[in-house]
């Protein structure tokens, strides 16, 4: 059986990470991160690819690219959760499920952070669990997509 393909999206400002503001985003940087996730897909036996942009186009055009080709997404769309329609329509016409992950726990921050265009079209949120989130992501959309196994 051919392997499950995931993609993990990374919006502005996150290729900081580990640089700035550690309180709020930890210590690790975003190729950690990157490190870890794709340790998790070798566990799991699944594929994991890893984009950063600071760009919403550029964004854009990556979920269009990745029609068709991935099981699923991880999307970290960073300021972009909470001002854009376009990303949102882009992952609406995916047809992947994907799961939003914030590092930081974006309820008990600044109003802004609370709406997201995303999380009411994802099939699941997390919030506040640091890094560790992109794992915990994986895992699931993992046994989301399982397929049946043929006897
Ligand atoms: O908590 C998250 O993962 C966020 O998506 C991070 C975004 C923020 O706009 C969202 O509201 C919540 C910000 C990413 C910028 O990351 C930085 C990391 C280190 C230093 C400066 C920015």
């Amino acid at each position: 059986m051919p392997h499950r393909i995931f993609a993990v999206l990374n919006g502005p400002n996150l290729n900081l990470l580990g640089q700035r503001q550690p309180e709020i985003y930890g210590q690790e940087t975003l190729d950690d991160v990157e490190r870890s996730c794709l340790a998790a897909a070798n566990d799991l036996g699944c594929k994991v690819s890893w984009f950063q942009s600071n760009h919403e186009g550029a964004l854009v055009d990556e979920v269009q690219r990745l029609r068709g080709n991935v099981d699923g997404l991880i999307v970290n769309a960073a300021a972009y959760t909470h001002t854009s329609v376009a990303l949102r329509d882009a992952l609406a016409a995916c047809d992947a499920p994907f799961i939003e992950v914030h590092i930081s726990n974006v309820h008990a921050r600044e109003g802004f952070r609370q709406h997201s265009y995303l999380s009411d079209i994802a099939s699941g949120v997390i919030v506040g669990c640091g890094p560790q989130g992109y794992e915990l992501a994986l895992r699931r959309l993992h046994a989301l997509t399982a397929r049946p196994q043929a006897e």
